[in-house]
């Protein structure tokens, strides 16, 4: 089952821009989320992840199933963005296959990856083989303390192609460039060029984006998709702007 991989080929093929929007369970419940899924009924993401670098709650589950029963977002693919083997639903429709290719820790490049393989192979989950690029963008996050990894220097654009490439020689078949959840600011748009430049498959963008602007200047600097969570956990209408910003630019 490769429909959601096949569907955004079909898009970068074309050009056309996704947004997934990311509700963290740890910082969310079942109320809040489906206060923000009743803002979909006009406007809505093509896709949600759902996932975090800790979840203490439990609550990953209830989650998936509150975007799945939600009438205004029932048909939109969730996608679980998971920390660890722990973080698996069968409820979502997939699950982004990270190996954190900017760290040189192995239980982020391949440990956890063994221990889920046998319950993946029995769910229905897409499997989206993704290498997961960690940028420091001003401010140690979540993700880098727990995955005890170091995140590649902002400026340092050479790093982040290099590292790119060789996801890509790998086999792997999308690259995640994300500066963490609640990053001080986005990833630049030369670096997101650069990775773009020198890469075949869908390119990923997320973290520290808070602005409609942001969000375009990421688009055109070559992201197939956008994630973004923290900005709308604390405004959950701005994720209109961003939807009808994404309309204006797969126009063009
Ligand atoms: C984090 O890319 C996502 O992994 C989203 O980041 O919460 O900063 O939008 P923000």
């Amino acid at each position: 089952n490769n429909a959601i991989y096949n569907s955004l080929l079909k898009k970068k093929e074309k050009g056309i821009k996704s947004l997934s929007i990311l509700i963290d369970p740890d910082k969310t419940n079942e109320k809040k989320c489906s206060e923000l899924l009743n803002f979909c009924q006009e406007t809505s993401p093509d896709f949600f992840m759902v996932g975090g670098s800790l979840i203490t709650n439990n609550e990953l589950e209830k989650i998936v199933l509150c975007i799945k029963n939600h009438p205004y977002t029932a048909h939109i693919p969730v996608i679980l963005f998971p920390n660890s083997y722990l973080h698996i639903s069968e409820k979502a429709d997939g699950i982004l296959f990270l190996s954190l290719i900017s760290g040189r820790n192995p239980d982020y490049l391949i440990g956890n990856h063994v221990i889920a393989a046998p319950l993946l192979r029995q769910s229905k989950l897409e499997i989206m083989p993704t290498g997961y690029i960690l940028v420091n963008c001003g401010n140690q996050t979540t993700v880098a303390y727990i995955s005890n990894t170091t995140p590649i220097p902002y400026e340092k654009n050479d790093i982040a192609v290099c590292t790119a490439m060789a996801g890509e020689m790998l086999g792997l078949r999308m690259i995640y460039m994300d500066g963490g959840s609640g990053a001080k600011q986005a990833i630049s748009e030369e670096m997101i060029q650069a990775v773009r430049q020198a890469t075949n498959i869908p390119l990923i963008v997320g973290g520290g984006i808070k602005s409609v602007n942001a969000l375009e200047k990421a688009y055109l600097a070559g992201a197939d998709m956008v994630v973004v969570g923290s900005v709308i956990e604390e405004n959950p209408q701005i994720f209109q702007d961003f939807c009808l910003k994404i309309k204006e630019l797969n126009k063009k």
